[in-house]
């Protein structure tokens, strides 16, 4: 996988690719970035990549003579041209799993970062190919949202993750549970490590008992109970077993009762 990102701060992506997933990936081969400064595709002595905006008001908008010159430069030596160029922005479909697991599936990927206050138009009519925001919520630049999307996309390429099965235990990643259909989400399950007891704290007693059989019905369960508590809009998604169904029941008629006899 390889990601080209445009941006005017080359040097914000110092930092999360010099660390965890991203840099293993690099280092391991598997992921390819290249940094393009948008200031290196200017023609003038100030290296001017914004403007004012045409019909007045406050604020500067990203010019799109630079942008169209970098992202024109990248794909030349791509000749197939299907390389997708996505433009970071809050006006893009929202980031969600599947659109990552899409992504995932090209080779390569271009990232425009926005700038908050605006980018002319035609770089997202004309040049980009999918424009893609990370929520609802504003950010002065894209450039928060392309490290969120090359490190959940990175997560996705095989060999990346020391457990494969670990993208596929995932809230929001494909259910763990063997049969079910893929690309449904439930939250995960809580986890717990050593000590058992801390600070008067106790593990769950099923998760010290070895009986896996167990273990799994629990997990299950406190899964579908956090996904119903916290995030109850997913379910209605969830292909659910006959256990799940009567479970949730249980739940909704008692909220306030333990999930398992062995929770305590
Ligand atoms: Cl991708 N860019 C900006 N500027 N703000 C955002 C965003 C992107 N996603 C959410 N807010």
């Amino acid at each position: 996988m390889q990601f080209d990102v445009v941006t005017i701060f080359p040097e914000f992506f110092g930092s999360i690719l010099a660390c965890g997933l991203l840099k293993r990936a690099l280092v391991g081969g598997q992921l390819t970035v290249q940094l393009h400064d948008l200031r290196d595709f200017t023609d003038d002595r100030h290296r001017t990549v914004d403007d004012r905006p045409f019909g007045g008001g406050p604020g500067m908008v990203l010019k799109p003579e630079p942008i169209f010159r970098a992202v024109e430069s990248l794909k030349a030596g791509d000749p197939a041209g299907n390389v997708p160029v996505i433009l970071l922005s809050p006006q893009g479909r929202l980031l969600r799993q599947p659109v990552v697991e899409e992504l995932s599936r090209h080779p390569r990927i271009v990232l425009i970062c926005g700038r908050y206050e605006g980018m002319d138009e035609r770089v997202a009519e004309h040049l980009a190919t999918d424009e893609i925001s990370i929520g609802d919520y504003v950010l002065s630049g894209g450039e928060l949202a392309a490290g969120v999307v090359m490190e959940c996309v990175t997560r996705l390429i095989p060999g990346v993750l020391g457990n494969e099965e670990s993208a596929l235990q995932d809230s929001f990643g494909e259910e763990a549970i063997p049969g079910q259909q893929a690309g449904r989400r439930v939250l995960d399950w809580p986890h717990y490590t050593r000590p058992a007891e801390f600070r008067g704290l106790c593990v769950p007693e099923v998760l010290l008992s070895g009986d896996h059989a167990e273990v799994h019905r629990w997990r299950r369960r406190r899964a579908l109970e956090k996904t119903w508590r916290k995030r109850p809009e997913l379910l209605a998604d969830l292909p659910l077993d006959h256990e799940d169904r009567k479970f949730l029941e249980d739940l909704k008629q008692a909220p306030w009762l333990p999930v398992s006899p062995q929770q305590g």
